[in-house]
């Protein structure tokens, strides 16, 4: 590939993620703490929807699994500019997401992927692949969750 196009691909991918970072403002922090919760509810809702498929006790429908994959897809990047400073107390945030930020920064990372694999595999049709990427994006939740939130 050209040097420009690559240029331009990597910048339009940083805009990408940078855009729901840049417009998360809040102007108290219980806004703040809300937001994260409402992104976290609303993911909780849509996985939930997946689970009974790939536990195989509703049919496989491609295109309902990609329409809540899509869903999860665009709140992935959106929680974590929420956990702004001012806003460690109030919620059920342990103490961690501050002090190891970089660890929680990973767990983010990590959470992402998985989601990024979700999707090629919903988008693949193939239902042992959504098995598959289903649990590895759990895996994700909950390692983040066990690590990062008090109580679930
Ligand atoms: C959910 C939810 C989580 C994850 C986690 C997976 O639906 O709310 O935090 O899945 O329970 O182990």
């Amino acid at each position: 590939m050209k040097k420009p196009l690559v240029a331009a691909l990597l910048s339009a991918a940083t805009l990408a993620l940078a855009v729901p970072v840049a417009y998360a403002q809040f102007d108290r922090p219980e806004r703040a703490i809300k937001y994260r919760q409402s992104v976290m509810t609303l993911t909780a809702n849509h996985f939930g929807r997946l689970q009974p498929v790939v536990k195989g006790t509703v049919p496989y429908d491609k295109d309902a699994v990609k329409a809540n994959v899509a869903i999860i897809a665009m709140l992935a990047p959106l929680s974590w500019a929420a956990f702004t400073d001012g806003t460690e107390k109030g919620s059920n945030s342990k103490p961690d997401v501050w002090s190891d930020a970089a660890g929680f920064k990973a767990a983010q990372q990590k959470y992402q992927e998985t989601v990024a694999a979700l999707s090629a595999a919903a988008d693949s049709g193939d239902l042992e692949k959504v098995k598959v990427a289903s649990a590895a994006v759990a895996d994700s939740c909950k390692s983040c969750h066990d690590k990062f939130q008090v109580k679930r």
